[in-house]
């Protein structure tokens, strides 16, 4: 698969119009993932004692940022190499946590679909099936590199 400069481009792009509202959109990431898998609520620690999504949670919202930007920097090294690398320290690290926390294949169908609406809404009318797919490759590409990870810690 060849991931050209204009699909790097549009992942770049649409990260630049999210970094603008940082707490709006790490908060829609998270509660559009629990909207689409309600029964995803009891991975989380942030939801430990409360049924309501925390609306200024600081890890909540620094983790959203690191799945936003680690997909963005994964674009980045689709276009230069070809492939995504993460270094091998913070693999291992999101191997064991998602391990851990239960974490299985179909969730990662969830999360993909929650980042793609996500970044849709954020851009408006900027979104079409091209930068849908920069957004999809990319986030495949990174989940597929956890995923080995996840089987390795097995
Ligand atoms: C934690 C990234 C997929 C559930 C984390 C953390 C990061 C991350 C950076 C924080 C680790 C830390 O600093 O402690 C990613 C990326 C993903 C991905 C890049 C896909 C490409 C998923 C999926 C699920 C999931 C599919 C399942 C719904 C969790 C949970 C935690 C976590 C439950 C622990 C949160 C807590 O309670 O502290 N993830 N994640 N992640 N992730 Fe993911
Ligand atoms: C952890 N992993 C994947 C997605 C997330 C979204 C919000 C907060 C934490 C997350």
């Amino acid at each position: 698969m060849v991931f050209s400069e204009k699909q790097e481009a549009l992942v770049k792009e649409s990260w630049e119009v999210m970094k603008q509202n940082i707490p709006e959109f790490s908060l829609r990431f998270f509660t559009l993932i629990l909207e689409i898998a309600p029964a995803a609520k009891s991975m989380f620690s942030f939801l430990k004692d409360t049924d309501e999504i925390p609306q200024n949670n600081p890890k909540l919202k620094s983790h959203a940022v690191k799945v936003f930007k680690m997909t963005c920097e994964s674009a980045i090294q689709l276009r230069e190499t070809g492939e995504v690398l993460v270094s091998e320290t913070t693999l291992k690290y999101l191997g064991s946590i998602h391990l851990q926390k239960g974490v299985i294949d179909p969730h990662f169908e969830v999360v993909k679909e929650a980042l793609l609406r996500t970044v849709r809404e954020a851009v408006g009318g900027k979104w079409n099936e091209e930068m849908k797919g920069a957004w999809g490759e990319t986030y495949d590409q990174l989940a597929m590199a956890i995923k080995a990870e996840m089987m390795k810690a097995h």
